[in-house]
């Protein structure tokens, strides 16, 4: 059976069966705003249409070709795996595959390796035993419109991040059996979409050989124990656990084994930050010397109450929320009720994996009627954390500042 993007695609476009649909889907989008399909994120310029693309629920439009879409920031709260039909979409390229056959599909293995290869979907699968990791997939310029001052790319709010179970085979099996040269140094990864026009850099990744060699980075065929969806890279992604979604190639198709750095536009010299500690420089400034962008930082979240929820002052709410960092594992979160004068630890869920969302909750009383501002900082294995100040770069990546949720008790 062909998988189709597109034989569910018309009607979603048309905007009289849209808001046909709305009726039904009317309850979950009541959170952002009196007219369903649009939403306002709290930046300048931050009106977005809401609209449902195939396989997808309703979710914030960034553009519209290629289709880069947020997580509406709710779903968060929903629980610490984010839905299929809720998990945001980014694409640099117009040219995305649309409709894909699993039986024709092949993956190929090349470059500095014995035996080149070439696979079949169904040779994937069965190259070892499947494999599965609970891990975010977050894009490098998550929360890139909250920078300041402003910097260019895509302007998401906080919803181009998500968590989902992946299944796939290790990439080190499959290299393995094309058997690595003495003398790689990285592994350059390519997918099925290609740029509009011909000399536009084609999206290609590379990671360096041990890396690629971990047994962590994985070839993934199943998100939350159904196929991907064909925005999220069906039939085959790399999934790289703890690194930004920049490594995390769609629609994989190619696998060269490279005996030096891959210097691809998109290694270089996009997806750079500055190379120091805190990746930033002052805001303005360009950085002397810049490296790959790689692991997440430190990030948490406060999803419920919701941004200008209304408590009841003198009585208890439980104050919800995630945390995550680049796999060393969070260790502590830390909730403050008052602006950040006062902090407690709040109390950790369960442990899915250090690469997952961590859901934590802590009881909460407003003591007085009036504004209250919530905060939460989270703290991994090896000590980091985040800022209470946010650190600015040019490419406005990694944003982790300490997040604030504003309420009012009454
Ligand atoms: N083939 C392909 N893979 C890609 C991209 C792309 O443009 N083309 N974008 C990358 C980026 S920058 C991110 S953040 C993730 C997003 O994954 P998602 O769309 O499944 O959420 O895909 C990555 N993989
Ligand atoms: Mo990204």
């Amino acid at each position: 059976m062909i998988k189709t993007y597109r034989e569910c695609s018309p009607e979603f476009f048309r905007r009289r069966k849209f808001l046909e649909r709305l009726g039904a889907l009317g309850a979950s989008l009541t959170p952002f705003s009196a007219l369903a399909a649009q939403v306002t994120l709290p930046f300048d310029n931050g009106e977005r249409d809401v609209l449902a693309f195939p396989q997808k629920r309703p979710l914030i439009v960034l553009t519209h070709r290629p289709p880069q879409l947020e997580t509406p920031f709710s779903v968060y709260s929903e629980g610490p795996i984010t839905p299929n039909d809720a998990f945001f979409v980014r694409y640099h390229w117009s040219g995305i595959p649309t409709s894909i056959s699993p039986e024709s599909f092949r993956l190929h293995v090349g470059g500095a390796v014995n035996t080149p290869l070439t696979l079949s979907l169904d040779e994937i699968k069965h190259m070892a035993d499947p494999v599965e990791v609970i891990a975010v997939n977050q894009c490098s310029g998550n929360s890139r419109a909250l920078f300041s001052p402003r910097v260019n790319g895509g302007q998401s709010g906080n919803g181009a991040m998500g968590n989902a179970r992946w299944t796939g085979v290790p990439l080190k099996k499959v290299l393995e059996k094309a058997g690595v040269k003495a003398g790689a140094a990285q592994v350059s990864f390519d997918g099925l979409d290609k740029p509009p026009v011909g000399n536009g850099p084609d999206f290609i990744k590379a990671l360096d050989i041990d890396h690629a060699l971990d047994g962590e980075v994985l070839l993934a065929w199943g998100m939350n124990g159904e196929d991907l969806p064909m925005l999220n890279g069906y039939p085959l992604r790399l999934v790289v656990p703890g690194y930004y979604g920049t490594y995390w190639v769609k629609h994989l198709s190619e696998i060269a084994v490279l005996d030096k750095p891959f210097e691809g536009f998109w290694m270089n010299p996009a997806y750079r930050i500055p190379d120091n500690s805190c990746a930033c420089v002052a805001p303005g400034t360009t950085p002397a010397k810049t490296v790959p962008i790689a692991r997440f930082n430190v990030r948490s979240f406060i999803t419920s109450p919701a941004e200008g929820a209304q408590l009841t002052a003198g009585r208890e709410t439980v104050v919800r929320g995630i945390a995550f960092d680049g796999g060393y594992g969070i260790t502590e979160v830390a909730f403050s009720g008052d602006g950040g004068q006062t902090w407690r630890a709040a109390q950790l869920g369960k442990d899915l994996g250090r690469y997952s969302f961590r859901e934590w909750s802590i009881a909460f009383v407003p003591p007085r009627a009036g504004k209250h501002a919530l905060m939460v900082r989270a703290l991994n294995r090896i000590g980091q954390s985040q800022p209470m100040n946010a650190l600015w770069n040019p490419p406005g990546y990694m944003r982790n500042v300490v997040e604030t949720t504003h309420v009012v008790a009454v």
